[in-house]
């Protein structure tokens, strides 16, 4: 296959232009700006970026063809090699817009499968990028562009691993459902390890939030300032740094143990191949008691970053949970912020808030805990051990009718030894 002019090594530098269209909203800013940051996250030098005024796509070029003129004059101008445009485009726009501009066209899609790509790190999360890519990739085959062609190389052409994207539809056929055969058998190692809590009847507590937000900073914190079970979470200054979900036990008392989970981050128009691809990461998410919704309340576009977490949460079919909202980074902060949402401002980094954050978690998990007294025969020594094993005790004292215990119990404990409370 021939290339572009100016495309002809696989490491070549990245140089970029955006393009986005504004559909008559006004948050095009934003998106052009998170589209900036995903492209410098794969890699790219943005050089430029065009905007246009229009409520609908173009079904040949997205944009007006008078502007795909502009664009190519810009790109030549700036000594671009890539062109992205903000939405996801049909295989056919991506072969008249590469024939008109001659120059690789991508999407915003491609771009952030990229990015996942580079990030994956363990087995599942490599085979979930690799599907959602491979999706993504099928419908666009007849009008692959130059730009996903293996020649090419660079964004929009990596596999997670470094591996090439497969190109024969046959064979994408047959690796699809290879991953998916895969997939299915990870997932039944998590039902496992879903039946063991709900055995257990911990409460779950999510961390969720836009990506760079400090959802594993926090996780990492509360796993240092509490008792709990499992290693430090991956954390870094970088778009997209956690891909898996881990999940930690955390125990406040004996009363008081949940499981808290960390995971992917979110942006703005999370591509549907990849939300479906991580669908079961994201079910510690979808089944959690509490979700607990970092935001980085340094970063200017923090209410915008919110409410996309929320459209997201939205689309994996989250409504209606209970949240806390935590502002994160507030040691970066100079003065207080004012804002509809009620939050809890915290450092993640610096210990500044957990206790706090941790006390309204409990008091939203923890509902059913009660004090109560019981009368435990003293033959009964089996289950005066259980309480204590599973209660915080308050008081104890010997009696004429057995040890007279008193402690916060749960509605499982209550329930069981009922006949032995003190009424
Ligand atoms: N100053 C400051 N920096 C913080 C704080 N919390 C997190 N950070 C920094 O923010 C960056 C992102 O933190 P992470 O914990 O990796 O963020 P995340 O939300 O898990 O990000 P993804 O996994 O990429 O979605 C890191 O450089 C952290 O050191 C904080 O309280 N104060
Ligand atoms: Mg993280």
């Amino acid at each position: 296959m021939e290339l572009f002019n100016n495309e002809v090594a696989e490491n070549i530098e990245q140089k970029a232009i955006l393009v986005g269209i504004s559909f008559g909203r006004d948050d095009i800013e934003n998106s052009m700006e998170e589209l900036k940051n995903l492209a410098e996250a794969a890699g790219a030098t943005v050089l430029d970026q065009l905007m246009q005024n229009r409520d609908k796509v173009d079904a040949t070029f997205y944009i007006g063809k008078g502007k795909v003129e502009e664009i190519k004059n810009v790109a030549e101008f700036h000594g671009a090699n890539l062109i992205i445009f903000n939405d996801e485009l049909s295989g056919a726009q991506i072969r008249n817009l590469e024939s008109a501009i001659e120059m690789k066209v991508i999407d915003r899609t491609a771009l952030i499968l990229d990015i996942f790509a580079l990030r994956a790190n363990s087995r599942v999360a490599k085979l979930q990028v690799e599907l959602a890519q491979l999706k993504y990739r099928l419908p666009r085959l007849t009008g692959l562009g130059k730009s996903l062609s293996r020649l090419a190389g660079g964004i929009g052409t990596r596999g997670p691993g470094e591996q090439k994207l497969e190109l024969d539809r046959r064979k994408i056929y047959k690796r699809v459902s290879d991953i998916q055969s895969l997939l299915r058998e990870a997932e039944k190692d998590r039902e496992t390890q879903k039946v063991q809590r709900k055995k257990h009847q911990m409460p779950m507590v999510a961390l969720v939030g836009y990506t760079n937000s400090g959802k594993s900073t926090l996780m990492n914190q509360i796993l240092e300032k509490y008792e709990s079970e499992g290693t430090q979470v991956f954390t870094k200054n970088m778009l997209f740094a956690t891909l898996d979900t881990s999940v930690r036990k955390i125990t406040l008392d004996k009363n008081r143990i949940f499981l808290l989970s960390d995971t992917v981050g979110f942006v703005s128009k999370l591509p549907h191949s990849l939300i479906e691809a991580f669908k079961s990461t994201l079910e510690e998410v979808v089944d959690a008691d509490v979700l607990v919704h970092i935001v980085d309340s340094v970063n200017e576009k923090y209410e915008h970053q919110i409410e996309v977490t929320n459209n997201v949460l939205k689309e994996i079919g989250v409504v209606d949970k209970k949240s806390i909202y935590v502002f994160n980074k507030i040691d970066l902060l100079k003065n207080e912020i004012y804002t509809k949402y009620s939050y809890i401002p915290i450092s993640a980094k610096n210990d500044i808030g957990i206790d706090r954050l941790i006390d309204e978690i409990s008091q939203l998990v923890f509902t059913d805990l009660k004090k109560a007294t019981f009368v435990i025969p003293y033959n009964e020594g089996a289950i005066l051990n259980e309480i204590m094993n599973h209660c915080e005790t308050m008081e104890m004292k010997h009696t004429n009718d057995g040890t007279e215990i008193t402690v916060v119990a749960d509605i499982i404990i209550r329930g069981k030894y009922q006949k032995y409370i003190k009424l």
